[in-house]
């Protein structure tokens, strides 16, 4: 693989609403991420991803952009983010902005005037189709947060316009040269400032099926998955391209994109050596647990699943570039409380996951909060509670789908987007030291004994468990191994046994006892010296490593 820049590098990801706030109006800011920079270089992080601060009605908090060359005055201002982006060079911290590009808000200045002039130039940045009340809609495809996609354009009776998300996110028309032109000066313009480069959300979806067409409907409210559509749709390659060599490959930035459904054979153009993006995101773990059906019951087999899907992911993409790892991100529930069984949730469960997917190959994004193993919450008692423009439709599905109220409320504390959007919890004082006034979003209650304070002076918490694991990736010993070296699963086939080689100029071995009961690890070479585990102290010998639930080690072989 040629070396690039960001290969090595060690990302984070930021909520800007939900990190810190600066000024005492229950909001995050800017100026709170600058507060805490000196905090994320500690950590030892490099990129740090910026969940979106631009102007916004915050119908999707932020991914429902009204004017792409501005901040949102909640969040601060162009000279806020500018200090940021030079305080973080200061600190060999690179800035990566989300890019929303598929939708914009339906209070962006485009769609104003597309409403104003449906047929003029700007009704062309958009999906919209003539329709009369009664007719059939052009296709059945459900939007991502329920319902029919399509709505009437505002003011218009005759008029209907595409949504695959939220109704305030119009889908942008990537089929239009000149709207791709916009987005590209957009884009530039933001490289320009001195960013490292971006996220790239909901990508997938900028090239639809056209015409628009049914696909058989997947419940019963008649309408179909966009995943139906999405399969068919082709040539989002010409989009990428075209993007990637107008900005991206100019600025040699780094690009991470949010890429879901693509084909084997597409690898290599997305996340290959000239491929579009420098990264894409593997969210293969994160299928584990999906069921046509709403439920509530625990995922069987919850270890060996996340052994396959992780490991098959890997290999997938081997020869061809690297994934960028996650465990959660604002979308999707708190890791720990996800990949691992309630009973046995505990620092050391969560250090084992912590330490499995920094161990793999790719590069790891840790999600504001992880490092200090924050969790769900343990119960919502009313949709009242929550935020996320998204619950509605998981709390009527899971009514729909059988489940009593007091389930549906149970389902959401599983999974909704919240559980990872609650403030970041920095002590045990007030409002979890995040801020002086009641937060936008509750406090997970937790906070009392989940709090960074009680965890970084602490050598067994799990913040400095995440800080041992980024020193031994950045290790000059072995950095070269954990980058390039070779991903060779070892015993693969014992049960909840999850142990995997890294080879290059060194030979690592990592193991991790996903479960309760102890079980042994037959060796094939002596251990040089343990690098790093979640226990004190390692039982083996030369043939044998002798685990007791969930340790989790990496060590040295002889070649
Ligand atoms: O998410 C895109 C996406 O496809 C999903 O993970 C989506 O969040 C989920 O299906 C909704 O329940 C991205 C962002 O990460 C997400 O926060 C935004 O809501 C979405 O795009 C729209 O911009
Ligand atoms: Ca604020």
């Amino acid at each position: 693989m040629k070396k690039k820049w960001w290969h090595k590098k060690i990302a984070y990801q930021i909520y800007p609403k939900s990190f810190k706030d600066s000024n005492g109006d229950g909001i995050g800011d800017i100026r709170g991420i600058i507060e805490k920079l000196d905090y994320l270089q500690e950590l030892g992080i490099d990129l740090l991803w910026l969940s979106p601060i631009y102007s916004s009605p915050l119908a999707d908090q932020g991914y429902d952009i009204s004017d792409y060359y501005n901040i949102d005055p909640r969040f601060g201002t162009l000279d806020d983010l500018q200090e940021l982006i030079e305080e973080g060079k200061k600190r060999n911290i690179g800035i990566v902005m989300d890019l929303v590009v598929n939708h914009c808000s339906d209070e962006h200045e485009w769609f104003k005037k597309a409403i104003a002039d449906p047929d003029g130039p700007y009704g062309k940045f958009f999906y919209i189709e003539n329709y009369k009340k009664g007719d059939k809609l052009p296709c059945n495809w459900r939007s991502y947060f329920g319902g029919s996609c399509w709505d009437f354009l505002p003011g218009h009776d005759d008029k209907i316009y595409l949504h695959v998300f939220h109704k305030k996110q119009p889908d942008l028309n990537w089929e239009n040269p000149l709207l791709r032109k916009e987005i590209y000066h957009m884009i530039n313009w933001w490289l320009d400032k001195g960013i490292a480069g971006f996220r790239i959300d909901a990508i997938i979806n900028i090239k639809k099926k056209l015409p628009f067409q049914d696909y058989p409907a997947d419940r019963s409210d008649g309408l179909t998955c966009i995943d139906n559509m999405l399969k068919e749709a082709t040539g989002i390659g010409e989009f990428l391209n075209e993007m990637a060599d107008e900005c991206f490959r100019k600025y040699d930035a780094f690009t991470v994109g949010e890429v879901f459904n693509e084909k084997d054979d597409e690898l290599p153009l997305f996340i290959g050596e000239h491929g579009y993006f420098s990264t894409m995101f593997d969210f293969s773990t994160t299928f584990i647990d999906e069921t046509p059906v709403s439920t509530v019951e625990p995922v069987a087999d919850l270890a060996e699943k996340y052994k396959k899907a992780a490991f098959a992911s890997h290999k997938r993409v081997e020869g061809i570039g690297l994934l960028s790892n996650i465990i959660e991100n604002h979308d999707e529930p708190r890791g720990v409380s996800r990949y691992i069984k309630p009973e046995d949730l505990s620092d050391k469960s969560k250090k084992m996951l912590a330490g499995i997917y920094f161990m793999m190959p790719g590069i790891p994004f840790i999600y504001q909060g992880q490092e200090i193993g924050m969790e769900n919450l343990s119960e919502v008692k009313s949709l009242a509670e929550l935020d996320d423009c998204a619950n509605p439709h998981v709390y009527e599905k899971a009514l729909e789908d059988g489940l009593s109220e007091e389930e549906a409320l149970k389902l959401l504390s599983l999974k909704s987007r919240d559980n990872a959007r609650t403030p970041f919890q920095w002590s045990d004082k007030q409002y979890a030291g995040f801020s002086q006034s009641k937060p936008w979003l509750m406090v997970n209650p937790k906070y009392k004994d989940i709090n960074l304070a009680a965890q970084i002076g602490d050598p067994h918490s799990v913040f400095t468990f995440y800080k041992q694991l980024i020193a031994l990736r950045k290790h000059t010993d072995y950095l070269n191994t954990f980058v390039y070296g070779d991903f060779v699963p070892y015993h693969e086939e014992q049960k909840n046994l999850l142990s995997f080689k890294r080879t290059g100029d060194r030979t690592i071995l990592i193991a991790a006892n996903y479960q309760k009961e102890p079980q042994m690890l037959q060796l094939d070479s002596t251990i040089k010296s343990i690098l790093l585990s979640n226990r004190d102290e390692i039982v083996y010998d030369d043939n044998t490593i002798y685990l007791d639930g969930y340790d989790f080690v990496v060590a040295e072989l002889e070649a």
